[in-house]
């Protein structure tokens, strides 16, 4: 976004919490830490040079890979002498007036704009959960995505792990083995599928490298911005043993082709179809543990596949389990009562931790830009608007905030897709409104509210003949007590969400008031 605006002439600041360029991948350095999308599509599109020089190492590139590619962008676009860092943005309040934000920031510093863009992530603000005794705990504990610099040894440690997300699957796969001992404490069994990672070889990078037009395009034009074939759009017309075949087929070629076994959207909402796969997944994590009582505990029953964030089987997670040293602990069955000047208390039995982590994920999709405490028109808040879920049209901008814009917010595609190609979507919409308005003397655009509205709908509507519903996931807030709960990115295809915003643009903005 930065790149992009001041290619256009405009002065443009940015505010970084962290120290450093990189987001998600400045935060979460947790050992395993590693990225679901394929390496070559999880980088830049937008300038050939960047992905014609830069060449991935593994078919998933790991945590400090993709912040070196993060660091090296900002160098090669000179970006860091707009970009102040350790600045943290505490409020921003709109003069209606004047047509402009006044961006507080926390040590006291305001600054006047006339935009106001949000590049805040999806999954950045930490949800901890309120465990009494956390304060009077003797040991280390750490959240995965406020991990220390510098590398833990766990070798004399045992070590507890609270969640069996994205996040705790690889924690675990990785440090299980490393510490003394492990003590997974798993409240929902999840579908993890193998990754299947390795190197990339050189011939295939030469062919990536001479097929990135098309890869790219075939990405854009998909629903999940990933260039993935399925020979079956659907199961019509195939038998059980012909669609585990498929499904076999994709197992073996594992990540996020596994998902595209057929059309992702029909696995997401055909039930017969899900639960085919469903039931592939259970078998297949049957078969890799040993013992029939842990193995019960790791097959979810609870909810179709796809329905959460389906996690990545890097290092035969479900293997671990088999180990001496690991072991696992049932808190659905048995919940946590409390955490213990060294260790963890269910309702069943005290379990001794020397350092206990947290992988409990986020307070996802709006936690970020509520936290900074946001006032538009008539000194309403956000999080006053957004208190029955939030509200937007697109996506990018929502009612009564005029002239701020939220890349990847709530209601667009986002977390549902390859997150680079969605990122890169709205900074070209959101850049290319602006041009449009200085060209058109404007100096304010707000979403209509029946736009707004329409659109709530429309998300709320696709998410409700999918299968979303079934699962008490971070997509609809479920995570979080007391989060209104709702489906909160938009589930209908970045393909069609692209054409969409397209439209929208082509017809002067439809659906916005521009003054
Ligand atoms: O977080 P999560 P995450 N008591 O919310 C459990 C992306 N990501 O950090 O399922 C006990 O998924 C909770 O249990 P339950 C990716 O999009 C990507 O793992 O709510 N347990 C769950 O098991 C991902 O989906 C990558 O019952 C509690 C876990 O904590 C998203 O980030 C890697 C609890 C939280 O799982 C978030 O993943 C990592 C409690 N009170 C993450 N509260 C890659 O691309 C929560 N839990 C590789």
């Amino acid at each position: 976004m930065l790149h992009k605006l001041r290619e256009q002439g405009l002065d443009v600041r940015v505010y970084e919490k962290g120290a450093e360029v990189g987001g998600t991948w400045y935060w979460n350095t947790y050992p395993g830490a590693r990225c679901d999308s394929e390496s070559h599509i999880y980088c830049f599109s937008f300038d050939e040079g960047l992905h014609r020089e830069w060449e991935w190492s593994e078919r998933y590139p790991e945590q400090p890979e993709i912040l070196d590619y993060l660091q090296w962008v900002a160098d090669r676009l000179d970006l860091h002498r707009n970009i102040a860092f350790e600045r943290e943005v505490t409020s921003a309040t709109y003069d209606d007036e004047t047509a402009t934000w006044s961006v507080e920031l926390a040590d006291g510093e305001r600054v006047t704009t006339r935009y106001f863009v949000t590049a805040v992530g999806c999954l950045s603000e930490p949800f901890l959960p309120d465990f009494d005794g956390l304060d009077a705990f003797e040991g280390e504990w750490y959240h995965t995505a406020r991990w220390p610099d510098g590398e833990i040894d766990f070798g004399d440690d045992h070590v507890g792990v609270i969640g069996t997300g994205s996040t705790g699957i690889q924690f675990i796969s990785e440090v299980g083995g490393q510490a003394d001992h492990l003590t997974v404490f798993q409240r929902t069994p999840n579908y993890a599928v193998p990754a299947r990672n390795r190197p990339l070889e050189d011939d295939e990078y030469d062919e990536i490298r001479e097929n990135y037009d098309d890869i790219w395009e075939q990405a854009r034009d998909s629903r999940l911005g990933m260039p993935f074939d399925h020979e079956h759009e659907t199961d019509y017309g195939l038998s059980e043993d012909e669609i585990r075949d498929v499904l076999e087929e994709r197992w073996q070629q594992g990540g996020f082709r596994f998902l595209h076994s057929f059309e992702p959207g029909s696995i997401l909402s055909n039930p017969e179809l899900n639960e085919v796969v469903s039931a592939f997944i259970r078998e297949k994590i049957r078969g890799k543990v040993d013992d029939p009582e842990t193995a019960e505990k790791l097959v979810p029953t609870d909810h179709p596949y796809g329905s959460k964030r389906p996690p990545m089987d890097y290092n035969d997670y479900y293997g671990t389990y088999n180990r001496d040293d690991v072991s696992l602990v049932d808190v659905d069955e048995h919940p946590i009562e409390r955490v213990t000047a060294d260790g963890i208390r269910t309702t069943a039995d005290h379990y001794p931790l020397d350092v206990l982590v947290f992988a409990t994920g986020f307070d996802a999709m709006t936690g970020a830009i509520l936290a900074m405490d946001i006032e538009g028109k008539n000194d309403q808040t956000i999080e006053e608007k957004w208190e029955a879920g939030p509200r937007t049209y697109l996506g990018l901008m929502t009612s009564g905030f005029p002239n701020l814009f939220t890349i990847t917010g709530p209601q667009s595609p986002s977390v549902l897709t390859n997150m680079p190609l969605s990122i890169e979507q709205h900074v070209e919409w959101i850049a290319d409104c602006i041009r449009y308005m200085d060209e058109h003397g404007y100096d304010r655009i707000e979403a209509r509210r029946e736009s707004e509205d329409q659109w709530v709908q429309n998300t709320n509507m696709l998410a409700e003949n999918m299968l979303f519903s079934q699962a008490k996931s971070w997509y609809r807030g479920a995570n979080v007590p007391g989060k209104t709960q709702v489906f909160t990115p938009f589930p209908g295809g970045l393909d069609n969400y692209r054409e969409i915003c397209a439209r929208v643009a082509r017809d002067d903005y439809d659906g916005f008031e521009l003054e």
